[in-house]
């Protein structure tokens, strides 16, 4: 996601400016019309079929305890009546992307802005900015999780700083390689017995079709395990499936980081080597290394 606040299609762009200081909208629920809903009952019946299997137990027992459902893009005030309780977070609705100020002092206070439109229906599997069923589907299943209540919060009050002292480029990594494309490893019954899986915990991932088999099943992005500030040094892509992911050896490692003190790290990355999503280090934990075939073939088709 880039650093534009515009809302190209849903009103910003159209000259409007936000009329709140905290970009905060109305979720206007009444206005979505019966194509819409249709729209989310198409995403929601495909993450539902597929994600029991593909994506962490804490990630299906949030998105079963919220009152979510195939008929109708949720109402963000009834989410609100089981997720306020759970962990102390509630959904503001915001009209797409808003400044990175904006999103993290809403982080910071607990609030988790969901743009409140929805993708068209020629566009499923293609996003340009986040929308409700990014925002409510993919993230808040995490946010009815302790830890990820925690972790989220520290992150919106890490990013306040981090803008300050020109390190986001840095912290926003993390987020991008925990929040939205995570991974994590989870002990499942096999024919052999209790054996590792890779889970998704990402809502980048488990909001999308396509990426949530993807990430688990498919040999080309390498699988390896989350060192922060390996992290920290490696460039993600915007456009296409990621050709990494980093696994956490349980949710539970996020407490830890969410109480790290990020100056020390900003200080260590200003020497050595940034990294590229494809490179592996002799250093990595590598549950699997990419074949690289996914993004081969995209660059034939390219070319
Ligand atoms: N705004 N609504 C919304 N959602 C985001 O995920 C978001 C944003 N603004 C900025 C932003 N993300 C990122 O650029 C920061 O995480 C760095
Ligand atoms: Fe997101």
């Amino acid at each position: 996601m880039n650093e534009q606040p515009a809302a190209t299609k849903h009103g910003l762009a159209a000259g409007l400016s936000p009329t709140r200081a905290d970009w905060t909208i109305d979720q206007g629920w009444k206005n979505y019309t019966p194509q819409e809903h249709a729209t989310w009952k198409t995403l929601f019946e495909r993450q539902t079929a597929l994600l029991p299997q593909l994506a962490c137990r804490e990630f299906v027992e949030g998105m079963r305890a919220l009152p979510l459902s195939a008929e109708a893009i949720p109402e963000f005030a009834a989410l609100n009546e089981v997720l306020k309780p759970r962990t102390g977070w509630q959904i503001v609705a915001v009209p797409g992307l808003v400044p990175d100020e904006v999103f993290f002092d809403h982080l910071a206070n607990r609030r988790f802005p969901s743009g409140n439109f929805i993708r068209s229906a020629d566009q499923l599997d293609y996003l340009q900015e986040p929308d409700v069923f990014h925002d409510v589907f993919g993230h808040v299943p995490m946010l009815m999780h302790p830890v990820m209540a925690d972790f989220i919060q520290l992150y919106g009050e890490a990013g306040l700083r981090a803008q300050r002292i020109g390190k986001l480029t840095e912290l926003a990594r993390v987020y991008w390689y925990t929040v939205e494309f995570g991974l994590v490893k989870e002990k499942v019954q096999g024919e052999a017995g209790v054996e590792d899986a890779l889970r998704i915990y990402g809502a980048g991932i488990a909001s999308s079709f396509t990426e949530s088999v993807f990430s688990v099943q498919s040999p080309s992005p390498h699988r390896i395990g989350f060192d922060l500030e390996r992290v920290m040094r490696t460039n993600y892509r915007i456009d296409d499936f990621q050709e990494c992911y980093f696994v956490l050896d349980s949710l539970d490692d996020l407490l830890a980081l969410a109480r790290i003190d990020f100056d020390p790290i900003y200080e260590r990355l200003k020497s050595g080597s940034n990294y590229a999503p494809e490179d592996v280090l002799a250093s990595d934990t590598v549950f699997q290394r990419g074949d690289g075939s996914y993004v081969r073939a995209q660059a034939l088709a390219a070319a």
